[in-house]
């Protein structure tokens, strides 16, 4: 396994957790986000705080209400940090290793986005302790990244097309646009006639199957940057298969579940480009590691998003600012996701950047007022002083 980033902390930080509060938070989306497995119009998730002596950390979790991207959700991640993964974590005493997390919930099997945010948020306290921050640490090379945009599925490409001229207007350098069966090959062709030099990409969510080959082909022609996890969420062959029968790159991303899958699906040639999500592949320690492999092997990646809330938002930032980055992500600005964010919000420049979060840690800290207001369901663990 490589070896994790080599961060500049102090080598003596330590950090004891003595509880961890879980909350599941809901925001309403500014506009309902439809792809090919269902419509969102609220952000509804479990948040960490870490409570360790003089510091606190937070993480998000980004599993959704239902099973329908990945097979976490919501109740699920609260079941599995509170019976399983949080009290591995706070039975082994003093953190001075953020790799300590993982290791403590390896038992466990699965359960990747429950104990990406157990970590988040663990490594956040730590990182807060010695006043470095997420970015530095693991090895960001930027401070601003250039941002891309995900529209979801509309009734119509006209409806697509005003969603996607707003964007454009604000900046963002890249357009996704979710397909599904029926809504994809007329509805990109529209939109790549109405906007002939805008990089545009397409997501699949897995919906399709081998026998829509030719509907590949016919997007082959359309200069996409890439078309994004076309079948099925746990395959790779299939995906080789296609791959070699198209100019333009496949990207992996539900597919693609830890660096040895990434190294598994490049060498097969089950794609070109690979969507790095944290908390899709079990933890920050864990993306770091497919961003590497895929470097190592000369494949580009980008970060990717899960509609997350300021503190997701934070991290996937510093994450992007990593050097093989080498795509714009779907990071994008608060205001395309809620009309008011948890934390402060984070803002596009003109020039389609945003900045890398500096400050210790992930950087931003939920707003109370609006953090109380949000919160529907708190429970606390506790470690065990005997
Ligand atoms: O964060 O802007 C965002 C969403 C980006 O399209 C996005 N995410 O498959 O890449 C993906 C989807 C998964 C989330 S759908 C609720
Ligand atoms: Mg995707």
């Amino acid at each position: 396994m490589p070896a994790p980033p080599s961060p500049a902390v102090p080598a003596m930080t330590s950090v004891v957790v003595s509880s961890i509060e879980l909350r599941e938070v809901g925001l309403p989306l500014v506009r309902p986000f439809r792809t090919s497995f269902g419509e969102d119009v609220e952000k509804r998730c479990v948040l960490l705080r870490v409570d360790a002596g003089e510091v606190v950390g937070w993480g998000e979790c980004v599993a959704d209400v239902e099973p329908r991207y990945a097979e976490e959700w919501n109740d699920g991640a609260r079941g599995s940090l509170t019976r399983f993964l949080i009290p591995s974590v706070l039975a082994g005493g003093p953190i001075s290793d953020p790799a300590q997390v993982a290791d403590r919930v390896r038992w466990v099997r699965g359960h990747r986005m429950a104990k990406a945010a157990l970590e988040m948020a663990v490594l956040d306290a730590w990182l807060r302790a010695s006043q470095t921050s997420l970015a530095s640490w693991v090895g960001a090379v930027r401070d601003r990244v250039p941002c891309g945009v995900s529209v979801g599925i509309a009734s119509t490409a006209e409806a697509m097309l005003e969603e996607i001229r707003g964007y454009l207007a604000k900046g963002y350098r890249r357009v996704k646009l979710k397909i599904e069966p029926g809504r994809d090959l007329d509805v990109v062709r529209r939109v790549r006639e109405e906007l002939p030099d805008t990089p545009l990409s397409v997501d699949a969510n897995a919906a399709y199957t081998p026998a829509d080959a030719p509907l590949f082909q016919a997007l082959d022609e359309l200069g996409l940057v890439m078309i994004e996890q076309p079948l099925g969420h746990d395959d790779l062959m299939d995906h080789a298969r296609l791959q070699a029968r198209l100019r333009t790159p496949i990207c992996l991303d539900e597919s693609i579940r830890s660096a040895h899958d990434a190294v598994a699906a490049i060498e097969m040639g089950a794609c070109r480009v690979i969507n790095i999500k944290p908390g899709r592949v079990g933890g920050l320690l864990e993306a770091k590691r497919v961003h590497d492999v895929a470097r190592e092997r000369g494949v580009p990646v980008w970060i990717g998003g899960m509609l997350e809330t300021g503190i997701g938002r934070a991290t996937n930032l510093a994450m992007a600012g990593l050097p093989g980055v080498s795509m714009p992500g779907d990071t994008s600005a608060s205001e395309r996701y809620f009309r008011e964010d948890l934390t402060e919000p984070f803002e596009l420049d003109p020039d389609g950047t945003m900045a890398v979060p500096t400050g210790p840690g992930i950087g931003v800290e939920p707003r109370p007022e609006r953090l109380a207001a949000c919160s529907t369901r708190i429970e606390t663990v506790r470690r065990h002083v005997p």
